[in-house]
């Protein structure tokens, strides 16, 4: 048989097909199951080897060159609308690039990275412990006995039920319970900043029900009332990045330290904005308390599982919260926590500008 004018037919067709899905259905009807050249395949079988011999050749030759043009014409038509891509798209190199949403770092966490890099900077290392304490570890190692006002209902939050132990459970309400869990489990020498949330039962423009602390623990032997003034006098200059922060040292009570110092700044009121640095006995400056200290009472060190007569210490607590908004300005406490994104976007920092002692521990965005 001659196969010329189907091989012709079969070409011309291939040949003149204008897309992709023209080009797959002329497989299908050539080549597929049922397709017309295997149908030919098929008719193989019955004939004579001698037949077969003459006829075979001519077959498979049919279906080898309608398989080439089938993958030439695909191949020419995806060139063609590659080519066509090509020519029609431009890029614009100078547009903008489109911007990317991009979250800020809450003022609280920015400073609590600060103080974190002060502390470092001298020593200290960073502890960590529950938000949920026992009553031993919030109140009594603290020399806070039962009878304590503190205790009361109405400041600290209590849970309903006791721990395994039967102990009363509180939301802690200082991060000094970590520091007593420090002291337990590392012993002295330590130099440890506690930073965290603490929670108390007050709520008004100034108080929220959580709020934010650091406290700082020194122990070691012949610990005085110097090193604990040094500290804080190099760490509030750190902090607020000016030589001249002047602090003022107040007696005080806690229960946890004897004696207890109170410690104010000095600052001038630069068109109602606080600004730290100078005496607050300056013309047109005052004091201002910014945090609580004193050294460790030796009931709190025997808590800790230490002797009194051998370990002295130090410790300050201070609320990261106030600090943020003297150093950044703001003047609502209760913003801190509404999470309005204009809020966080006009007193947020740049995830990528982390606190350094070299390159300035507080850049604003
Ligand atoms: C304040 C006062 C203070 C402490 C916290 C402390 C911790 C241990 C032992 C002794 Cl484990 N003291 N912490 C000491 C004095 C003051 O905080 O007004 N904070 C905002």
């Amino acid at each position: 048989m001659d196969y010329a004018a189907t091989g012709q037919e079969a070409l011309s067709r291939i040949e003149g097909a204008s897309d992709l899905e023209t080009v797959e259905a002329l497989r299908v009807e050539f080549l597929g199951k049922q397709g017309s050249i295997s149908g030919l395949l098929k008719t193989l079988g019955k004939l004579t080897p001698d037949e077969r011999k003459v006829e075979g050749p001519k077959i498979h030759g049919l279906r080898e060159s309608v398989t080439a043009a089938l993958a030439a014409r695909k191949q020419a038509l995806e060139d063609a609308a590659l080519e066509a891509r090509l020519a029609a798209e431009t890029i614009d190199l100078s547009l903008p690039a489109p911007e990317m949403p991009q979250g800020s770092v809450h003022p609280v966490s920015q400073v609590m990275d600060e103080l974190a890099e002060i502390f470092a900077d001298m020593g200290f290392a960073v502890a960590t412990g529950p938000e949920i304490e026992d009553d031993w570890h919030n109140f009594t190692a603290l020399n806070m006995p039962e009878s304590h006002p503190a205790r009361a209902m109405h400041d600290t939050f209590y849970f309903p039920d006791r721990d395994a132990k039967d102990r009363e459970m509180v939301l802690r309400t200082h991060t000094s319970p970590v520091q007593i869990r420090t002291m337990l489990s590392d012993s002295a020498p330590l130099r440890i900043i506690a930073p965290g949330r603490v929670y108390r039962s007050d709520s008004d423009a100034t108080h929220t029900p959580m709020f934010h602390q650091i406290e700082a623990l020194v122990i070691d032997r012949d610990i005085h009332l110097g090193h604990l003034k040094w500290t804080l006098e190099t760490f509030l200059r750190a902090f607020f990045e000016r030589d001249d922060v002047v602090l003022r040292l107040r007696p005080s009570y806690f229960p946890f330290t004897e004696p207890s110092v109170e410690v104010d700044v000095g600052y001038a009121n630069e068109g109602g904005r606080r600004v730290v640095g100078g005496s607050g006995d300056a013309p047109g400056h005052a004091w201002m308390e910014v945090l609580g200290s004193g050294m460790v009472n030796r009931r709190v060190i025997e808590a800790g599982g230490l002797d009194p007569d051998e370990w002295q210490g130090f410790a300050f607590g201070i609320g990261v919260d106030r600090l943020a908004m003297l150093k950044y300005g703001m003047d609502d406490l209760r913003a801190f926590f509404d999470g309005d994104v204009r809020w966080l976007s006009h007193y947020g920092f740049s995830a990528l500008d982390v606190p350094t002692l070299s390159g300035g521990v507080g850049t604003p965005a």
